[in-house]
């Protein structure tokens, strides 16, 4: 009796982790989070507005891996990647000012999870790389990915699998010509546009 007290789906919810610093990920390492909700604090890390300047729930060295994680709101700014990462089973229940930002050039493959409640940007790309997002769920979003205004380096942006509702904008956003982004096998429901400010021929769907 007392194991299925709380239960959810038959498992024990644990109370979400209040973040107070930013959780440091060296570089190579694995942060599994078994599944725990994880909230910033909203007085050391952000409110999970659209102020920028927010710190991020993680920061991932190059080469880390954060996995089985759920974030919560206050979500503040997400999770930061300095060069490759692997997020894998990531959920952001609330994204805060933003979802994830590739802060150091690298590739990271996001599998699994997915994104709610953005109100403007779930992935953003500060820096050149790539950024691959494979079986995802995203819904309630501004746009699913953007490389930050202005920037002319190149980001290569894929989606697959992945299933992407009620967006405002569009899913891939770049100004950039040297950019691209290719999306395969996905479903979509409410999405006015799929890529903004691409060049031609830089972008493809099937
Ligand atoms: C906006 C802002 C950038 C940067 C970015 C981010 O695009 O103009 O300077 O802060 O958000 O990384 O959230
Ligand atoms: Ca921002
Ligand atoms: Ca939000
Ligand atoms: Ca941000």
């Amino acid at each position: 009796l007392i194991t299925s007290f709380g239960a959810v789906s038959g498992k024990v919810q644990a109370a979400p982790e209040v973040v107070s610093q930013t959780i440091l990920v060296k570089a190579g390492e694995t942060y599994d989070g078994k599944g725990q909700t994880f909230v910033a604090n909203p007085d050391t890390l952000g409110d999970g507005s659209q102020d920028e300047g927010q710190k991020p729930i993680f920061r991932l060295e190059n080469g880390a891996t954060l996995k089985n994680v759920i974030i919560g709101a206050p979500g503040a700014d997400g999770v930061h990647c300095y060069g490759n990462a692997t997020i894998t089973n990531v959920t952001w229940q609330d994204v805060g000012e933003d979802a994830l930002t590739l802060k150091a050039k690298g590739t990271v493959n996001i599998t699994g999870g997915g994104a709610y409640k953005a109100y403007d940007k779930v992935f953003q790309a500060n820096a050149e790389g790539t950024i691959n997002i494979k079986n995802f769920k995203a819904n309630d979003i501004g746009k699913l990915a953007r490389q930050n205004g202005g920037s002319s380096y190149q980001v290569n942006f894929t989606l697959d699998n992945s299933d992407i509702s009620n967006v405002k904008d569009s899913i891939f956003r770049t100004d950039s010509s040297k950019s691209t982004a290719k999306i395969t096998n996905t479903r979509y429901s409410d999405v006015p546009t799929l890529f903004k400010g691409f060049a031609s021929g830089k972008t493809s769907q099937s």
